[in-house]
């Protein structure tokens, strides 16, 4: 953030005639006139013979985790806001003291962002030009840079579907469905490669003895996450589990059925979130695009609500990238002899060895090797179709 160069100068592509194929509402068209002031149209014949545009446009350059983002220009008018949910063109945005806006978002923006790059997500900090006649309503200008992003890749491309999350609540139970660690740990991947807490809950203690679930949760304490046995039935932790999420962004994922929905139920009474259902968005079917939307907690922070993620696994990660986030295994991988090790086949691992040593949990190293397959099989798949 140190680096920011204030107001610079910055060539950039457009995407070719965004404003043809977007309905405009008149929100939009009311504000646009103002990008004028900022920027500068160019067109020109590329190598290639194809027509660029391009444009300078005033703002800065900063790094995020989507790589280099450009930072718009803002005036006095602009306040800070923080994105709840996007429909279609317009956003929801809460404001600094509460209150709710519905916003459309500045053209300039659309024009500059990439296909890979949603240009609004829920979860984005955004500054907004509220509507001059003092109704709830507002212009979206500038989208800060984003950290702890979820995404999911479908058709091959990265969609962003959140942005700024701090904490990933991973769900599971003890039984009905019965515990699945090797889920965990493909979540706890998806965690560390976003960058984002995770915590680790056990649902449904009620209907085991925790102290047979003391070698699995010693196990993931002893790496580091945070872990531990929940009731949503008979209320067991849920307190601890409203310290943790008070005031942070936090994301909710797990496999359906092990109490997601009742968890949060429990946390929040009166958030009606239906319990034993599987939701609507994923009785339609693959291709159904489910928007995430950030829910207010009465005790401060936000719960991401995604629907489609819930139930889907997290999973944006090459094969070769699996082993750095294992944190217990970098310390061997990195002081593996051979440059490409997979550390799943090779003889003489380092990892290997460690594990036949019982300096690794030889569950943990399983659960790898099999993320690593599973990870190969799935990339076969894609480059075949
Ligand atoms: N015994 C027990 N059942 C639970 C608990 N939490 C949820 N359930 C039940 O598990 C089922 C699935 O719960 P739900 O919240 O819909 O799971 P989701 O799919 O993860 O949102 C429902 O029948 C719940 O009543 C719990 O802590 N103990
Ligand atoms: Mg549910
Ligand atoms: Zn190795």
């Amino acid at each position: 953030m140190s680096k920011r160069k204030k107001n610079k100068k910055i060539r950039t592509d457009f995407k070719q005639r965004y404003d043809d194929r977007t309905r405009q509402n008149d929100l939009t068209r009311e504000f646009n006139d103002s990008d004028h002031e900022t920027t500068e149209s160019h067109e020109r014949i590329s190598g290639k013979g194809k027509l660029a545009r391009k444009r300078t446009i005033r703002g800065e350059e900063v790094e995020s985790d989507e790589g280099t983002e450009i930072i718009l220009e803002i005036d006095d008018l602009c306040r800070p806001g923080l994105v709840l949910s996007v429909h279609g063109l317009n956003s929801f945005v809460e404001a600094e003291n509460g209150d709710v806006f519905k916003c459309a978002t500045r053209k300039l923006l659309k024009t500059i962002s990439t296909d890979q790059r949603h240009i609004v997500v829920a979860g984005d900090n955004i500054q907004f030009r509220p509507q001059a006649d003092g109704t709830k309503e507002g212009l979206i200008v500038r989208v800060e840079p984003r950290f702890g992003t979820i995404s999911r890749t479908s058709r091959k491309k990265q969609h962003v579907i959140a942005a700024n999350i701090e904490q990933m609540l991973i769900v599971t139970s003890a039984a009905m469905p019965e515990l699945k660690p090797h889920l965990i740990d493909r979540l706890l991947v998806t965690a560390e490669k976003s960058r984002i807490k995770p915590i680790i809950c056990i649902n449904k203690a009620d209907l085991v003895d925790p102290a047979d679930f003391q070698p699995i949760v010693g196990g993931f304490s002893q790496l580091g996450y945070r872990t531990m046995m929940v009731s949503a039935e008979t209320g067991r932790s849920i307190d601890v589990l409203r310290e943790i999420l008070k005031g942070k962004k936090s994301v909710v994922v797990g496999q359906s059925g092990v109490g997601k929905s009742s968890l949060l139920n429990a946390i929040q009474p009166g958030l009606g979130l239906r319990v034993g259902r599987v939701s609507e968005e994923n009785q339609k079917g693959k291709h159904t695009t489910t928007a995430a939307k950030l829910i207010e907690l009465s005790f401060g922070g936000h719960i991401v609500d995604t629907p489609g993620i819930r139930q889907f696994e997290l999973w944006d990660v090459i094969s070769g990238e699996i082993a750095g986030f294992f944190r217990e295994l970098r310390p061997f991988t990195d002081r593996c002899k051979f440059p490409n090790c997979t550390h799943t086949h090779e003889s003489d691992c380092l990892v290997k060895n460690a594990v036949a040593d019982g300096d690794l949990d030889i569950r943990r190293y399983e659960s790898y090797c099999l993320l690593v397959e599973e990870c190969d099989e799935n990339d076969k798949r894609q480059t075949q179709n």
